[in-house]
């Protein structure tokens, strides 16, 4: 008898009608295979294979380019199930009108069917994936981003417990793509891009948005969240995880060389993107990474910014959308080294000055987390990793101080909720507009927010230790529009800040929002910043803070009574603190 696997195998290709099926098995003679085919069809381009063996280069569809959130669907019986925040169809109309799309989609072409593990192979929280696409890059780059093939079939067995994922590239035209997620029946259909979070499955549509039902329903937590290590002095590793917006910082701070090093601080990546979260034995929320793999943005990484990733992703590397230098080494704005003569755009066109950015703004490297110098040797504990610190952040010109601490569990989702920052080229649309991000999960949660809130909410007092929540901010500006603050490895310092308040050591001063550093409290050895940007950095305007929290008033608005009561009294307890300091202060 078929298994639940093969038969739905089998029913998509009945719908999708492809030349041949091929099954995944993960290994190096079938990446080897793909890898010939795909530099024969031209999917792949060959990068120098003496400075960058087995890396390769991939240009997508130039109207493909980054994730399509408006072409981005919960499907749920009820539209209140997707919240207010979610683009809704219901799954019958969206099968209906999906459907005639994968109709002989495949003709003529290859059917890979990919099984993958989202998490430590061995762990009892990961969980098994399946997806079927029709592209070969796909396919490479789930077994770079996910324990894919043999290792997960032989998980599976003839069990049902899988989340299903039909991928085909269509013909990549926007009016004819969509990504639908039916989280009541665990299901993915994505047609029509072959880009990132749209067409990796396992990434944002199964470990997000899938899983952040899930986790609903089963009492843990799928967060936009990198995971890291904290090593101290005496060798004591303190792990945090935390949420900031696509292309705000996850990867680099995940990634980072510590600018403490000589001092014994140093960090250790866990996972740069993605945590499930459960609760531990010991009380203490554990935290796997589902991934196994880097797909990050390319500008602006350097040997300075970020040296780690720099060191990984010189081998076995697939990279999509940078630019290629004349003797086909991989190129991007930000990269050590200016332009050099006969560099070809992320188009495949000559690149000149004033030709636009020769990388596409949301060019990624796509490396496997095994590379990495700085990975923790515990990143596949099965249990998952003591988290003890949460920390949101976004990009804001103003506003939010360099960090700050919330009072307690309750103001701490509270924080969390009302992140806000300005968007980025990770997904189409304009680029710098702020707009609200909860738990930077807008584009990700996968059921209604209000309802997601109070999830968060019911979590903390199931902790014995619940991780203390922290804001911060590496992007505030100066009149002069420049960063105040350095970033990349310097950020140590306020992980540092974060782990002496964890350890009750570290000075604060109580403020409206929340506790933010006395300035002796910060390490600063060996960076030259003046009182002054430190003090622009750490000052808290009641001003400015009244207008914020009135927007988030606003903001809160549109999930009408479905709002934690909770939230709303946060929001109105900030109003108070805020009004009675300005009144304090005249
Ligand atoms: P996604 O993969 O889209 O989720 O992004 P991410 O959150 O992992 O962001 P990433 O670390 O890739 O950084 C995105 C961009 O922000 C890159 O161009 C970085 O160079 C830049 N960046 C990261 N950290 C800092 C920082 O501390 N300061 C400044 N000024 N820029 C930073
Ligand atoms: C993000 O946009 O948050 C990413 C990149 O991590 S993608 O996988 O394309 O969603
Ligand atoms: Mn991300």
């Amino acid at each position: 008898m078929a298994t639940p696997l093969e038969s739905w195998v089998e029913e998509s290709a009945r719908l999708t009608k492809p030349a041949k099926i091929v099954w995944c098995d993960g290994s190096e003679a079938e990446n080897e295979r793909l890898t010939a085919e795909m530099l024969r069809d031209g999917t792949f381009i060959e990068l120098n294979q003496k400075t960058f063996p087995n890396c390769h280069l991939h240009r997508s569809h130039p109207n493909d380019v980054a994730r399509t959130e408006q072409l981005t669907f919960i499907c749920t019986r009820k539209k209140e199930d997707a919240g207010p925040t979610n683009n809704w169809m219901a799954p019958a109309d969206a099968k209906e009108k999906v459907r005639p799309l994968f109709d002989g989609s495949m003709k003529g072409r290859t059917m890979y069917v990919v099984p993958y593990i989202l998490g430590p192979e061995k762990s009892p929280y990961s969980k098994i994936g399946v997806e079927v696409t029709d592209s070969a890059y796909v396919a490479t780059s789930m077994r770079i981003m996910s324990r894919m093939g043999k290792a997960a079939l032989d998980r599976l067995g003839s069990s049902a417990d899988f989340v299903p994922g039909l991928h085909s590239l269509g013909d990549l035209d926007p009016s004819r793509r969509f990504i639908m997620h039916f989280p009541e029946e665990k299901l993915i259909w994505s047609v029509g891009s072959g880009y990132g979070g749209n067409a990796l499955l396992g990434k944002k549509c199964f470990a997000l948005r899938i899983a952040s039902w899930m986790a609903r329903d089963q009492g843990w937590m799928a967060e936009h969240m990198l995971i890291l290590g904290l090593e101290d002095p005496s060798g004591k590793v303190t792990y945090m995880a935390a949420a900031f917006p696509s292309a705000c910082g996850k990867t680099n701070l995940a990634m980072m060389v510590s600018a403490l090093g000589a001092q014994g601080y140093r960090v250790w990546t866990v996972g740069d993107d993605i945590a499930w979260m459960h609760v531990g034995s010991d009380g203490m929320l554990r935290a796997i990474n589902p991934e196994a793999g880097f797909f990050g943005v390319a500008p602006g990484t350097n040997a300075k910014t970020n040296p780690n990733v720099m060191n990984a992703a010189n081998r076995n590397t697939i990279y999509t959308n940078v630019a290629m230098t004349a003797s086909g080494e991989p190129w991007w704005e930000g990269i050590d080294g200016a332009p050099t003569d006969g560099l070809i755009n992320w188009k495949g066109e000559n690149w000149t000055t004033g030709s636009g950015p020769a990388a596409h703004p949301n060019a990624r490297y796509t490396v496997p987390a095994s590379q990495s110098p700085s990975l923790s040797k515990n990143w596949q504990d099965p249990e998952g990793l003591p988290i003890s610190a949460f920390i949101f952040g976004g990009r804001r010109a103003r506003l939010a101080p360099l960090v700050y601490e919330s009072h307690d569990w309750q103001h701490g989702v509270f924080v969390g909720a009302t992140i806000s920052s300005e968007t980025t080229a990770a997904a189409t649309g304009a680029v710098g507009v702020s707009r609200r991000d909860p738990m930077a999960m807008l584009p990700f949660c996968g059921y209604n927010m209000a309802d997601y809130f109070g999830h968060w909410l019911a979590m903390g007092p199931k902790l014995k230790n619940p991780p203390r929540i922290f804001h911060v901010n590496w992007f505030r500006k100066g009149a002069d529009g420049k960063f105040l603050w350095p970033g990349y490895g310097e950020n140590v310092r306020v992980l540092k800040w974060i782990l002496d308040r964890i350890e009750n050591r570290a000075g604060a001063t109580e403020t409206p929002i929340g506790c933010v550093p006395t300035p002796s409290s910060l390490t600063l050895d060996g960076l030259s910043i003046s009182r002054d940007t430190l003090q622009e950095l750490l000052s808290v305007d009641s001003n400015d803070w009244i207008a914020e929290d009135q927007a988030v008033g606003e903001f809160f608005k549109k999930f009408g009574s479905s709002l934690p009561p909770a939230i709303a009294h946060e929001q109105k307890a900030l109003a108070d603190r805020l009004s009675r300091s300005t009144v304090a202060a005249k």
